[in-house]
């Protein structure tokens, strides 16, 4: 069983715009912003706005609205960036490398032959 989700992560504060983020897309039940340590140019995050710490604990509902929102981004940066493909990454628990304790998704645009700088 994962501990609560706590509404003081930096995502949730994110969402209620109380520290700021380069928001690349929003619709009601999404947001998606850039990365603040990104992997590589153009590295995207997208959120739900439901609260949930990781993907184990989401409501089922709010997953495919955050793929179409990963889709439609994947597709943007894909084009903004002239990449080759386009890397999704999702991580679950300290364990399984999550850092932040909002459910996210990152879009991270690739280029044939460069690594992910981290
Ligand atoms: P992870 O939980 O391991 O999937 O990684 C969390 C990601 O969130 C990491 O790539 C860095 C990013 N990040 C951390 N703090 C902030 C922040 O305050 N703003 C933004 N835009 N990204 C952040």
């Amino acid at each position: 069983m994962s501990p609560a989700y706590d509404p003081d992560n930096i995502f949730a504060k994110i969402l209620r715009g109380e520290i700021p983020a380069a928001k690349v897309y929003e619709d009601a039940e999404t947001l998606a912003f850039l990365d603040v340590m990104p992997q590589a140019q153009g590295h995207t995050l997208v959120i739900p706005k439901s609260p949930s710490r990781g993907l184990l604990d989401a409501e089922p509902a709010a997953l495919a609205p955050l793929m179409a929102t990963v889709q439609r981004v994947a597709r943007a940066v894909k084009d903004a960036f002239a990449a080759d493909g386009v890397t999704i990454l999702q991580y679950n628990e300290p364990a399984g490398g999550q850092t932040v304790f909002h459910l996210h998704v990152h879009v991270i645009p690739r280029h044939e032959g460069v690594a992910l700088t981290r």
